[in-house]
């Protein structure tokens, strides 16, 4: 959200720091916090610098800033990882434990405009302390604060705008939407305020009566203009907060929308009532220079590639995304998919009380920081969880359920590694499946490329067997490895040759058929992974199933997909 009246300034830029390597966490005294002897720049991960490259510890950030005296602020972290805790003025203010998930910090007003920000951050792995992430993930998990920092200036004792949310409604063509002003602080039975859709004039609403802290408005968008991936037009809704006799601004909210319409039915994705077949890849947010907190000229660069390369859809594996990156969606009109941080979690984590808890926090911040993106059309969790199994059913329901409720106009779904023996499919909208036919489990095979497409039509064959016709079914992952510069005549396993003959079968099998919604190819561009237990599967410890390289190199699967997702209207690169 943007906004006029309300001060805001980004905390970014160079922070004191110090790495404080395998410490006692109970040990650490915030009141005698340890020497920060060095500068870290914010965003940043620090053990994507040479100096950090693959530690694990605990690691102090700290600034000052300032607030007004006697006015409250709030200060909204984009992501830290793995685990944190936030204390201002030496006092504990909040303990996260999610490191792709925003979340938010109330500074208490006081006399003095000086204060102070110290940020504990812990990279190690702790199933206890930090269940959502774990070392077996197939990507690089880093420490730091790796999104945005940012200082919000509150009213110090009246209403502000804590949240505006737009959902297209019946007639979006005409302009109709459903609005929502969540409002925060200290908030009476009525609140007056303007509403203005990009320069129209504002329409006043005097005295409303809130439903708990909430104004819920039918609204009409002047002059409107339709979202689409080749259309990707955007309007702006301005809330402002008056005093009760509307002679002064106390606070604003701009939020920016799209008018669009993203639908599952008669076995088919729809958007805007049109047939929608997703052309797309997987993408990590990362870079080896960079790792998770990749500039924005690098998240444009992607972009331009996955144009390039004929997309219309990225799934944001596995995580909540940089919402920086689906601003750019927004605006060079991508779809994606986006989900909650998961990867192939089993029992052990689904009986742990505190993932499900942090789990479901996690979810709700990712939707309550990205609904207002037209971009986004998928909500996704739980990439590869034990879906073959019935203990991980609760977990699904309830997590379906709060997206629902958050949630009315967007498609639910998993991902999941068990097409033909899952066991959920019943609960989403959009049935996900993570194929790997031709890649694991073909050694031995005499033409493994010849598995891919028989196995990508038993899978939809037996999808409408087993009762499912109506829903759609995407690809949500495929994909060979293919190391950059191997060549070799034989065309084996890890060949450039081998990846693109895969890659284009695949991609053409799953736009060709009918039955098939679209495809995500795994991956767009190669990622650092672990040693551990996927080494041997994991040659330079990567995930070498990019189409580019770390650095974006393409492979020889750039020009097949290219062929395949432009209908053949490229020629050869
Ligand atoms: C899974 C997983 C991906 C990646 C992929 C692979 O489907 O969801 O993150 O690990 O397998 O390359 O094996």
């Amino acid at each position: 959200m943007q906004h006029l009246i309300r001060p805001v300034s980004t905390l970014n830029g160079l922070w004191d720091f110090a790495f404080l390597g395998p410490c006692d966490l109970a040990a650490f005294n915030p009141m005698a916090p340890p020497a920060c002897p060095e500068k870290m720049p914010v965003p940043a991960a620090f053990d994507a610098l040479p100096a950090y490259a693959g530690q694990r510890g605990a690691a102090v950030f700290r600034r000052r800033f300032s607030v007004p005296p006697g006015r409250p602020a709030r200060i909204e972290f984009g992501a830290v990882s793995l685990w944190t805790r936030v204390y201002v003025d030496g006092l504990f203010r909040r303990e996260h434990a999610c490191g792709y998930a925003p979340f938010a910090v109330e500074v208490p007003p006081e006399a003095h405009a000086e204060r102070e920000l110290l940020v504990l951050v812990d990279n190690r792995f702790d199933f206890a302390r930090v269940p959502m992430h774990e070392e077996y993930f197939d990507f690089y998990q880093y420490g730091g604060i790796i999104r945005d920092v940012t200082l919000h200036v509150l009213p110090a004792r009246a209403p502000f705008v804590e949240r505006v949310q737009v959902w297209p409604a019946e007639g979006y063509r005409e302009g109709r939407v459903n609005v929502t002003i969540e409002f925060g602080g200290s908030v009476p039975a009525v609140v007056s305020f303007t509403t203005q859709f990009d320069r129209a004039e504002p329409e006043i609403h005097h005295e409303v009566k809130l439903q708990g802290a909430q104004a819920v408005l039918a609204l009409t968008v002047p002059a409107p203009r339709i979202w689409s991936p080749d259309s990707p037009a955007l309007h702006t809704l301005r809330v402002t907060v008056r005093s009760p006799g509307m002679e002064t601004d106390l606070d604003d909210a701009a939020v920016r929308f799209g008018l669009r319409r993203i639908k599952a039915h008669g076995g088919a994705l729809w958007l805007n009532g049109e047939r929608l077949k997703l052309r797309g890849y997987n993408r990590h947010e990362w870079h080896p220079n960079y790792g998770p907190c990749t500039p924005t000229l690098q998240m444009i660069a992607d972009l331009q590639l996955l144009r390039d390369l004929g997309c219309n859809f990225i799934r944001g594996s596995h995580y909540p995304q940089d919402q920086r990156f689906l601003d750019l969606c927004d605006e060079l009109g991508f779809l994606v998919w986006e989900e909650n941080l998961g990867w192939g979690q089993r029992a052990k984590t689904f009986d742990s009380e505190k993932f499900r808890r942090d789990h479901e926090a996690a979810l709700r911040a990712m939707v309550r920081a990205s609904s207002h993106h037209p971009s986004v059309i998928i909500w996704g969790f739980l990439n590869e969880a034990g879906t073959d199994e019935a203990y991980v059913r609760p977990v699904l329901e309830q997590t379906v359920a709060t997206l629902r409720s958050l949630d009315p106009t967007r498609l639910v779904s998993y991902a999941s590694m068990f097409a033909l023996t899952d066991r959920h499919f019943d609960l989403v909208d959009v049935i996900a499946l993570n194929l790997y036919p031709g890649w694991y489990g073909c050694e031995g095979a005499e033409a493994p490329l010849e598995l891919i497409a028989p196995f990508i039509r038993k899978c939809l064959t037996q999808l409408d067997a087993a009762g499912f016709a109506e829903k759609p079914v995407v690809i949500s992952e495929i994909g060979a490895e293919g190391l950059y510069g191997w060549h070799d005549a034989h065309h084996g396993f890890f060949t450039e040759e081998y990846q693109a003959e895969y890659l284009r079968r695949a991609s053409e099998e799953a736009l060709g058929n009918p039955r098939c919604s679209g495809v995500a190819l795994w991956h767009f561009s190669d990622v650092r992974t672990y040693g551990g237990g996927w080494s041997l599967k994991r040659p330079r410890t990567f995930n070498n199933k990019g189409t580019l390289d770390e650095y974006r190199r393409p492979k020889a699967a750039y020009a097949a997909v290219r062929s395949v997702f432009s209908g053949g209207r490229h020629g050869p690169r």
